[in-house]
């Protein structure tokens, strides 16, 4: 079958929300801690190496990325949080644009949070889940970087993030991902389906 992502287009990037396009369709939204592997997992969805930029460097994307897939659909790469080295000024602009934008942005449909498999869910990961609950949004943890870890180690790791976002709400999912092996790829753009209305 044909991957319905592979037409995914680089549209615009943002600083501040009102930069964003007209609040029609459906968004979904990727975020995660910088370095997690949004942009790579973004990259294996749509199977185009190009598509967001990934980088060896955490803290690089500092904007919101917008792709759009057809005239109703757009995928979003939204800036990683957690990255020590930018300034307290950089961390709080970016804490509130992440908080308002699940909280107010109409056509949001669902966050795909990224997070790398082998570290244990974080303070400010819980952050954005909560928001994405309290705004109503679909949630999927995307747990990725799985090819570094053997299969065992792997399902015992998601077994504890299981438990760990039960609290979130029964409509939470998570699977298991990589960007590197392709595990996974085709669970995470079934999802994306089902959130698309494809
Ligand atoms: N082994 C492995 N490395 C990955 C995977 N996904 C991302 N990476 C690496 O992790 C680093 C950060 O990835 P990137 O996608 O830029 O993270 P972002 O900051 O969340 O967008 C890069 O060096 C990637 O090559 C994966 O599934 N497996
Ligand atoms: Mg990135």
């Amino acid at each position: 079958m044909k991957n319905l992502y592979q037409r995914a287009e680089f549209l615009t990037s943002v600083n501040h929300l009102p930069q964003l396009p007209e609040d029609i369709g459906i968004e979904v939204a990727f975020a995660g801690r910088s370095n997690a592997g949004k942009s790579s997992a973004l990259n294996a969805i749509t199977q185009n190496k190009r598509l967001a930029r990934t980088s060896k460097t955490p803290g690089r994307t500092q904007m919101i990325n917008l792709f759009t897939i057809d005239d109703d659909r757009r995928l979003v790469d939204l800036p990683g949080y957690g990255y020590a080295k930018v300034s307290h000024t950089t961390k709080r602009h970016w804490q509130e644009v992440l908080a308002k934008y699940l909280a107010s942005r109409t056509c949001l449909r669902g966050l795909f949070l990224v997070v790398d498999i082998r570290h244990p869910l974080q303070a400010l990961d819980e952050q954005m889940m909560h928001w994405a609950a309290t705004a109503d949004l679909l949630i999927h943890v995307l747990l990725t970087k799985a090819d570094k870890l053997k299969r065992g180690p792997a399902l015992d790791a998601w077994q504890r993030y299981k438990k760990q976002i039960k609290k979130f709400g029964p409509h939470v999912t998570s699977q298991v991902f990589s960007a590197e092996s392709k595990l996974g790829v085709e669970e995470a753009r079934r999802v994306l389906d089902d959130w698309y209305e494809f």
